[in-house]
């Protein structure tokens, strides 16, 4: 055995979870170290999600990391929702006072990365965790591999927040964790396009060939995503098809989508996962190590950061006073947010989706949800919280 490193939290992947766990418990006197497997051009590079709820930025201004959130990024007060060939639009602002924020999260790791190397962060880039021990004991320990050799980190916690593909899971004994999973007949394939977005604010639109959305990354560049099959090949996608399936599915009175040249393309299946609960012995999971949800919430960023910051208040309290109720009810805290988020964005995944077979049913029951959605104030009163985020309840 090669190395062996010693720190209060060990924290496997630099993800959101990851990052924000270890600012967090930065900011509290608590040391951490946080593996990651990939390089920083990688992580700083990787296309992931946009949409940041106002809880989301207003921690990261908290935290002193939203210096750059605040110039660069874009503030909207609604979204809309498009079905029939008509757009329809939700008010957060109106309705609940919210707002939402489109930051890409490849932004936000480059700042939370910066941010932590700034403070005396420690980050092993290109160190792959490949397995846990001792969980149950007061001394649980992290394998990794790093510049060829195998390598250890002793601690007195492990933070799994690698992720849905990640290690940090498997070392609970069998039986331990229960999952719940669902997967669904869809999957979104998505282009960046160096293209002014069409509209000032995100469309997510039925459509009887089937979902599409609207988003962006800035001022010059779209993001996009039209529902696919999830056995579907991207090579059977060449650009003017995926522009064509776009124009039909966006159409709508007086818009008008803009095309560009496509600098980044993908197919993500869609699936929920819950695993319960999420803590063993000394290992806690957080974001998407813990949960998936389909992304036509766009929970999954969010949900990442509400998990570490209940974990790290926890810890906090632990160093601070050797009480571990705040820790203890870790897990019952962050599922009965993330079972929310859940429920949220498997709702609206049903409802803008094109179920495969005979649809007919199903779309005109769409359609008149969708109508109650957006001409019930109640209704769209109960979008507009779950879409800007429901409160963490402690
Ligand atoms: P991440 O971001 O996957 O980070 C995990 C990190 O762990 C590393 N890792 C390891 N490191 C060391 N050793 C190992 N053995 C390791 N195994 C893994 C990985 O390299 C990685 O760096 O998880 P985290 O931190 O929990 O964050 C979750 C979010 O990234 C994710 O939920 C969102 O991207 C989901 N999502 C969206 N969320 C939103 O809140 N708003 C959105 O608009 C939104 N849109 C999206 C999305 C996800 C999408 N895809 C690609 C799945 C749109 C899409 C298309
Ligand atoms: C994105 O901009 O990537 C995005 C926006 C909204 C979603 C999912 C992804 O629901």
């Amino acid at each position: 055995m090669g190395e062996t490193f010693r720190t209060q939290v060990g924290i496997i992947g630099a993800g959101p979870a990851g990052l924000f766990l270890s600012h967090l418990l930065y900011l509290n006197g608590i040391e951490s170290i946080i593996l990651e497997t990939h390089s920083r051009e990688y992580i700083e590079s990787r296309v992931r999600a946009g949409v940041l709820e106002q809880g989301t930025v207003e921690l990261m201004i908290e935290m002193g990391v939203g210096e750059r959130l605040q110039r660069e990024s874009l503030l909207h007060d609604g979204v809309e929702l498009c079905f029939n060939g008509k757009r329809h639009r939700i008010n957060f602002k109106e309705l609940i006072g919210r707002s939402i924020t489109v930051y890409a999260q490849h932004e936000v790791i480059i700042d939370m990365v910066a941010a932590r190397l700034a403070t005396g962060g420690q980050i092993l880039f290109e160190a792959e965790a490949v397995g846990l021990k001792d969980i149950d004991g007061p001394n649980p320990t992290i394998r990794f591999k790093h510049q060829g050799q195998e390598k250890q980190i002793t601690c007195d916690f492990i933070a799994g927040c690698d992720g849905y593909h990640g290690v940090a899971r498997a070392a609970a004994p069998e039986g331990a964790l229960k999952m719940f999973t669902r997967i669904y007949p869809y999957a979104w394939l998505g282009i960046l396009a160096q293209a002014p977005p069409a509209n000032r604010e995100l469309i997510y639109a039925n459509h009887e060939s089937g979902f599409a959305l609207l988003s962006m990354r800035t001022p010059e560049i779209s993001r996009l995503y039209i529902q696919v099959d999830p056995e579907e090949d991207i090579a059977n996608w060449p650009d003017d098809r995926i522009w064509e399936q776009l124009h039909l599915r966006l159409t709508s009175e007086g818009f008008m989508l803009t095309e560009g040249p496509v600098i980044q393309k993908g197919i993500t299946p869609m699936r929920s996962f819950m695993l319960e609960p999420m803590q063993c012995g000394r290992l806690f999971l957080a974001g998407d190590a813990a949960h998936i949800v389909p992304p036509t919430g766009a929970k999954g960023l969010n949900l990442a950061v509400a998990d570490v910051r209940v974990l790290s208040l926890g810890l906090t309290e632990y160093y601070k006073s050797g009480k571990r109720d705040l820790l203890n009810r870790y897990s019952q805290i962050c599922l009965r947010h993330a079972w929310k988020a859940q429920r949220f964005s498997w709702w609206l995944t049903q409802l803008m989706h094109l179920p495969p077979g005979d649809a007919d049913f199903d779309h005109r029951r769409q359609i008149a949800e969708l109508d109650y959605t957006t001409h019930s104030r109640a209704a769209s009163m109960a979008f507009a919280e779950n879409y800007t985020g429901l409160p963490l309840l402690m």
